[in-house]
């Protein structure tokens, strides 16, 4: 693919009916990520969310309020439209499939696949979901309730005569398509899925329903309605001019990707969708990508179940609690969707989940490295950034990181390894924050022979921020811009590119910074109130029995993944009479460099055991916060080995 065409990236088009919340945001703002990364690489962007607003259930909830389909639309699509305002998401495009120029491609589609026989009449006997909105067969339905585990609402009986697309003519090109294109579908595990569903035989898809007073009509067959998945599906083909504008269309055709949840993935992305397009003659999407699902507490977020999470509201709830501004707290939650699990996966969210993130990564990690480096330029060197020296040794080092952390974050992003990118980034700041502590500009600066180490070591961190602020940009635009304002640099960030993330010396000598301000103030944990836990028995033990249990103070020494496995930390522990290895399942909430040095509480008589292959003799203790482990340490620093009772 040439990289002058424009990248085509799309959101599923959400039912209207349903409000935005934390799990349909997580879609929107990966492809907001994904846009922004592009565009930062200097690429033609076209990035189109909207809104799916043809379904039964949109006329049956306008009927329940006394409105008419189109009035209860009208009124429901400025929330998602401000959402996605206030999250920061830079679409281009907004289609709601009501609107004329929708209906017009739906229409053109309808017919010529129905004059080129791929569209025919039938008899349709079989159940319908109206909450999934889909047709089941026969022997998939038991007890007359929807198959879905996650929707489990009764099915209505429908006999009538309908359209069908030949969908079973398509299941050995779709097969043959995703052997030819190992990229086509993600991620890997979800493939296979896809693959066994098209084997197991397609079936050609119903694509009619009988009038009900609101969707498409079938063209000169007034009393039926074209099913809402086939219509929804050609809102991809809408936005991209096709029919309308065929220089948009060649120009941004095929999209680069397309994401969606796993809970439309398989039978409608994978196998329906370019089945559609394979009858239209098009090319097939570059990628398309079945994510997790956010649950809250192991369930799945959903308005029926009252346990959605608005992310404006929590944006807001966090702002609040941290005393952040609130465009900080909405970057929060981006970082947060993006970091907390490999994207694909499900994740868990919850206040505790995000707090505990806010104040280790952000709060941290990040606020540490801008703590000590414009604050201390102000004091030592009036705010004004000095001369660079780039023969220093450590300083190479952090040069070298700078450029290959651009390398490797462009690697994950191409992957859609949003996680792994930031874990990238985090590496950096961590090795940052370790080279200024090495560095104690605070002791050059009061040695005025050390007058020129201390530019350098000044300059070298604060160009790993400026670096640091161009790669955090498409996780966390309004961070990012305030970094950038706080550096006082003249071309504005809008103006970046990644190549410049990734070059070492882009910042002037000279330059004048900002009076810097704290962007991510801590959190007091105690201000999160723990959702209520489950009623658990807990057995009482004894004094004697507490006082077999050994804890001991011990300090990290070392720490590495283990081989092979994702949660998994191997460290080495020094307990002050005695160095021991102890396996910890922390790899996912902290990375090697984030512990060594630190002081954590160990179990120290704990039987020893073989993890993974690893020697373990030890336990080390955290704080479970909604299934995210907090590490417990001394509140000041205490003699290695110190006993704990
Ligand atoms: O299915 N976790 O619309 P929809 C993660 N209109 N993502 C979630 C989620 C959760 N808990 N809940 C929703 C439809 N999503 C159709 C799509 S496209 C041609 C038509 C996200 O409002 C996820 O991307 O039910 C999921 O696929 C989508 O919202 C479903 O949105």
């Amino acid at each position: 693919m040439s990289s002058n065409k424009t990248f085509y990236i799309t959101t599923p088009i959400y039912y209207v009916n349903d409000v935005p919340h934390v799990g349909s945001s997580s879609t929107t703002i990966a492809a907001d990520v994904v846009a922004r990364f592009k565009r930062l690489q200097g690429r033609k962007l076209l990035f189109a969310t909207g809104t799916d607003e043809n379904a039964i259930k949109v006329a049956e909830a306008a009927q329940e309020r006394g409105q008419t389909a189109q009035q209860f639309v009208d009124s429901i699509v400025p929330t998602w439209i401000e959402t996605w305002k206030r999250l920061n998401i830079t679409y281009d495009d907004f289609v709601r499939t009501t609107e004329s120029r929708h209906r017009k491609v739906t229409e053109a589609v309808f017919r010529k696949l129905t004059e080129q026989g791929d569209i025919y009449k039938d008899v349709y006997k079989g159940w319908y979901c109206v909450s999934d909105e889909t047709f089941f067969r026969e022997s998939e339905v038991v007890g007359g309730l929807c198959p879905n585990a996650e929707c489990r609402k009764p099915v209505r009986w429908v006999e009538e005569e309908n359209y069908f697309f030949r969908l079973s003519a398509y299941a050995d090109r779709l097969l043959q398509h995703i052997e030819e294109h190992p990229d086509f579908l993600g991620p890997e595990f979800r493939k296979n899925e896809v693959v066994s569903f098209i084997k197991a035989g397609l079936r050609d898809s119903c694509i009619t329903r009988a009038a009900y007073g609101w969707g498409i009509p079938v063209p000169d067959d007034p009393e039926k309605v074209i099913y809402v998945w086939f219509d929804a599906l050609l809102n991809y083909l809408t936005v991209a001019g096709y029919l309308s504008d065929d220089e948009k269309l060649a120009e941004v055709w095929p999209p680069g990707v397309q994401l969606m949840g796993k809970d439309i993935f398989v039978r409608f992305h994978s196998t329906l969708w370019p089945a559609m397009l394979m009858a239209l003659g098009l090319p097939l999407p570059e990628k398309l990508f079945g994510h997790g699902f956010w649950t809250t507490e192991g369930e799945k977020m959903s308005k029926s179940k009252g346990n959605v999470f608005s992310p404006v509201t929590v944006a807001e709830d966090l702002a609040r609690i941290s005393g952040a501004e609130f465009d900080v707290a909405v970057d929060a939650i981006r970082y947060f969707l993006m970091r907390e699990v490999t994207f694909g996966l499900d994740g868990d969210f919850s206040m505790g989940g995000l707090a505990g993130r806010f104040n280790a990564d952000l709060a941290n990690d990040l606020g540490n490295l801008l703590n000590r480096t414009l604050p201390l330029l102000h004091r030592y060197r009036n705010g004004i950034v000095p001369k660079p020296d780039a023969s220093d040794p450590e300083v190479k080092v952090l040069e070298s990181l700078v450029t290959s952390t651009a390398d490797e974050v462009a690697d994950y992003m191409d992957r859609l390894q949003f996680s792994e990118a930031l874990g990238a980034i985090w590496t950096l700041v961590g090795a940052a924050n370790r080279f200024i502590e090495h560095q104690a500009p605070w002791k050059l600066a009061k040695d005025e022979s050390c007058a020129a180490r201390l530019d350098a070591v000044l300059y070298a961190a604060l160009e790993t921020v400026r670096a640091t602020a161009i790669l955090i940009q498409p996780f966390m635009p309004s961070v990012s811009e305030i970094i950038w304002g706080q550096l006082g640099i003249e071309e504005p960030a809008a103006k970046q590119t990644w190549t410049d993330a990734g070059t070492w010396g882009k910042l002037k000598p000279g330059t004048q910074t900002r009076e810097p301000k704290p962007i991510f103030p801590r959190i007091d944990m105690r201000t999160i109130t723990q959702p209520p836990q489950k009623e658990e028995q807990v057995e009482q033990i004894s004094f004697d029995e507490f006082k077999k249990m050994e804890l001991r103070v011990g300090t990290v020494k070392s720490a590495d993944r283990v081989p092979g496995a994702d949660k998994l930390l191997q460290l080495t522990v020094d307990l002050g009479t005695e160095e021991r290895p102890v396996v910890a399942g922390i790899a996912q909430w902290y990375s090697p460099e984030d512990l060594v040095g630190r002081q954590i509480v160990v179990v120290t008589n704990l039987a020893p055991a073989t993890i993974r292959g690893v020697e373990s003799r030890g336990m080390l203790l955290a704080a479970d916060v909604n299934g995210t482990a907090v590490l417990l340490q001394p509140d000041k620093e205490v003699p290695t080995g110190s006993g704990v009772r």
